[in-house]
């Protein structure tokens, strides 16, 4: 069986993170508010009151986390850059000082030989933008074209290949049909346009990336979709989910359409929200890859209520991390071979933009290494079968702000005492840096090939 030292010669390891998670000073340097200031200062939708107005304060503290990447060997960082740092209200011209954060952050990484690989949205909308409807608003889209160009003339001299969107389906299933994320909307079903507008806000910024000669990446949260059982309502159910979960957000980048959702029971469609010539946009800029977000499988069954048409069940029998999410490496090579299957010559290579694990552990977290080593194995099984997959970023560097979970999600490789900001790295991390050392030895000509 092929494992995790035998990922291809030239494979990218990295870490990623994002700026309401980690960056805190959220009113500092004309920064405007996001949806996920406004979201977590209403009682009830995070945790224990829990916010992002410090978090890990990597705002002023980036360069020591920078050196705790350099002294992972990293080749990458994913982080993502706060748009209402850029544009504190969503639309104008572009706020120096929170331009000025970014360049010194991109400089300070290349100084280290760490290559930055922004996402320019990963979840906090300025506030103001929602006020005008947010991703139900096509308009956002456009807006959104606008920041990526001021973002882009600004540091595309130095990065080489940018993330438009993170999770567009969890950005659209929890913050706008169910409403455990900003900005809090539980529209259900309704919030289907939010898909298309932010899909059409990926095709407006690849446009203009392509264009300045920069490389294109969206980072989608697929999952492995299975059915609880063999039984025809089973079965489906689980292609409805599948529909709306993976193919709603891949089908018409790679394909060129949507999906046909009525097909599946999911009445209330993209008509109305889709005008002539959206989907030829979108699909327009080829992507330089496909980041794909791994956590679980998820398992379907017949609907038990009329909203939708599915249900989603446990996975009997698997593991759990201390969130309660099931752990199962062999999802992985699953996902990515139905994705070879589905798209053949349209899917671009692979990179693996997060993967990762809450844990309880102490700093000894052998659970999380565990976690890793294992879908890193799984994953070598995948591109030993011919997918092309070019590096694995793990979610994440820092224990940070979880969401609706506050800070009760441990995710790092280092552990953050949230009182004193004290960086302490964890099992994980050392173990990482040795992997991928050892990693790199094997696979440069002059180093020696050793295996632990
Ligand atoms: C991702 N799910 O979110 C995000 O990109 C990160 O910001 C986040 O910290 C990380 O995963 C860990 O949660 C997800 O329920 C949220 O399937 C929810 C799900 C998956 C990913």
């Amino acid at each position: 069986m092929p494992d995790r030292f035998d990922l291809p010669a030239g494979f990218r390891w990295g870490v990623s993170t994002a700026a309401y998670q980690i960056e805190g000073a959220v009113t500092e340097d004309g920064r405007g508010p996001s949806i996920w200031d406004t979201f977590t200062a209403r009682p009830g939708t995070v945790r224990d009151g829990h916010t992002g107005a410090v978090a890990c304060d990597h705002y002023h503290r980036y360069p020591e986390d920078i050196e705790l990447m350099r002294g992972l060997g990293l080749d990458g960082y994913r982080f993502s850059i706060a748009w209402p740092r850029i544009q504190p209200t969503g639309t104008g011209p572009a706020n120096p000082a929170g331009l000025a954060f970014y360049d010194r952050l991109v400089d300070a990484l290349l100084d280290a030989g760490i290559t930055p690989l922004p996402t320019l949205f990963h979840w906090d909308l300025p506030q103001a933008l929602e006020d005008t409807g947010g991703w139900l608003n096509r308009d956002t889209a456009h807006r959104f074209a606008d920041y990526t160009t001021l973002v882009a003339d600004r540091l595309g001299d130095r990065v080489p290949a940018w993330i438009t969107l993170n999770e567009p389906f969890v950005h659209m299933a929890y913050g706008y049909a169910f409403g455990i994320h900003a900005p809090g909307r539980a529209l259900m079903l309704d919030a289907l346009p939010t898909a298309h507008h932010q899909l059409l806000a990926h095709g407006l910024a690849a446009a203009l990336l392509a264009e300045r000669g920069l490389d294109v990446l969206i980072a989608n949260n697929l999952t492995p979709v299975r059915p609880a059982s063999p039984s025809p309502a089973d079965l489906a159910a689980t292609t409805a989910y599948d529909a709306l979960h993976n193919r709603l957000f891949t089908d018409p980048l790679l394909l060129g359409h949507y999906p046909d959702l009525s097909a599946y029971g999911i009445t209330d469609d993209l008509a109305g929200t889709v005008h002539p010539g959206d989907l030829d946009l979108i699909a327009a800029t080829p992507l330089t890859g496909l980041g794909v977000n791994y956590y679980n499988p998820t398992h379907i069954a017949a609907p038990t209520d009329p909203g939708l048409p599915f249900t989603l069940v446990d996975i009997p029998d698997a593991p759990r991390t201390a969130f309660d999410w099931p752990i199962v490496p062999e999802g992985l090579p699953e996902l990515l071979h139905t994705l070879h299957t589905r798209y053949g010559p349209a899917l671009p290579p692979i990179t693996i933009t997060e993967n990762g694990c809450s844990t309880t552990d102490p700093l000894d977290d052998q659970s999380r290494i565990t976690y890793l080593s294992t879908h890193l194995d799984a994953l070598a099984t995948a591109t030993t079968q011919g997918i092309d997959i070019r590096g694995y970023y793990t979610w994440s560097l820092l224990d940070n702000f979880e969401w609706a979970e506050g800070y009760h999600q441990p995710f790092g490789l280092v552990h953050v005492d949230f009182e004193t900001q004290k960086r302490t790295p964890k099992a994980s991390y050392t173990w990482y840096r040795d992997l991928i050392a050892v990693h790199r030895a094997r696979w440069s000509k002059e180093g020696s090939v050793t295996f632990p």
